[in-house]
């Protein structure tokens, strides 16, 4: 995409004019520890539920656009799935899309949980960013869970330390607690540009990849320990009623047949919980009624089979 830089970027406390209001635009990459809350924070700027989220790690697996419009430009926003040591062709594939992610964006956002204390990863993901040459911008996550608002300034100072961000921002995914002022800072430091998207796009994720991830998500909830790592979902019929209605097929993923078990819960009890929930979400965001069929299948090794990965739309 061509960019004109003419406009400098404003300084970071002076008021977009007019004039430089218009026309500021670009990618930015979400970048984080696993559970960071980068998906929480696309759907919340977005304002719509484009992207899976649990309290799981690892629950984004590929690469997510998030669009928002504002009347001072238009940020792209890059979900990517959380830092974490591949080992599967499916993991390798996960960080491909962050790599990708970083070598590409105008801007990064390295977003930290500050609830929790630094570990290796946190450094592994720091010097990522660092290495990307990217502009950088830190935030600061959860801070309504924070008791102690002096962990804040701690973090901010072994950030500052490590790297010189564009900025040091505290926020809260979950309520929207500062996200306005990331989103101001974000315009500020994008190109002059036109915007990539219309104005009332919002993401570049299909209905079908949709209605994958929102079943995906409720086996998240609903499952514990390792079994979300080896569950996926893909949509295999979609199929208009003469009624208006749509028959949707779904096939869950799974390695081994005592997983199967599980996500089937006695007598298919949780498979119709998961199954009903997911629904409700699907015939929200299509605005028609669904009818939701769901196969368990067990395909050993799908984590590293390319083609499946392929089919599955992951990396
Ligand atoms: N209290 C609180 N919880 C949050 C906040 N942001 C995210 N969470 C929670 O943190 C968990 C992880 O959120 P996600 O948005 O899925 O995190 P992610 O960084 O996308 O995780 P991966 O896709 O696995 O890399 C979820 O349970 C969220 O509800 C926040 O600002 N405050
Ligand atoms: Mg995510």
């Amino acid at each position: 995409m061509e960019r004109s830089e003419t406009i400098p970027a404003p300084a970071p406390n002076e008021p977009l004019s007019a004039s430089e209001s218009v026309a500021r635009s670009g990618f930015v990459a979400l970048v984080g520890r696993p559970n960071a809350g980068k998906s929480t924070l696309i759907n919340y700027l977005v304002g719509e539920k484009i992207a899976a989220v649990s309290d799981k790690p690892q629950t984004t697996r590929s690469r997510i656009l998030g669009i928002v419009t504002r009347p001072e430009g238009q940020v792209v926003f890059v979900d990517t799935p959380g830092v974490h040591k591949p080992g599967y062709r499916l993991n390798k594939r996960m960080m491909q899309a962050v790599l990708d992610a970083l070598a590409t964006v105008d801007v990064v956002v390295l977003l930290r949980d500050a609830s929790v204390s630094t570990g290796n990863g946190d450094r592994f993901t720091l010097d990522l960013v660092k290495q990307s040459g990217r502009p950088a911008l830190l935030a600061l996550n959860k801070t309504d869970r924070l008791r102690d608002k002096g962990k804040l300034l701690t973090l901010t100072d072994f950030y500052r330390n490590e790297h010189d961000f564009l900025d040091y921002l505290p926020i809260s995914a979950l309520t929207g607690e500062g996200t306005g002022a990331l989103l101001d800072c974000l315009l500020r430091a994008l190109p002059v540009a036109p915007p990539p998207f219309a104005e009332d796009d919002l993401t570049d994720q299909t209905e079908r990849k949709l209605v994958a991830e929102f079943l995906r998500e409720q086996l998240l909830r609903h499952l514990s320990d390792e079994l979300p790592f080896v569950v996926a979902v893909a949509v295999e019929k979609w199929e208009e009623r003469a009624d208006g209605g749509l028959n949707l097929a779904c096939v869950i993923l799974v390695e081994r047949q005592s997983q199967r078990a599980i996500v089937l819960g006695r007598g298919g009890l949780r498979l119709r919980d998961m199954a009903t929930a997911a629904r409700a979400e699907i015939e929200a965001m299509l605005e028609r009624p669904v009818f939701l069929e769901i196969f368990v299948k067990v395909e050993p090794r799908w984590r590293n089979d390319e083609r499946r990965l392929d089919e599955l739309g992951i990396g």
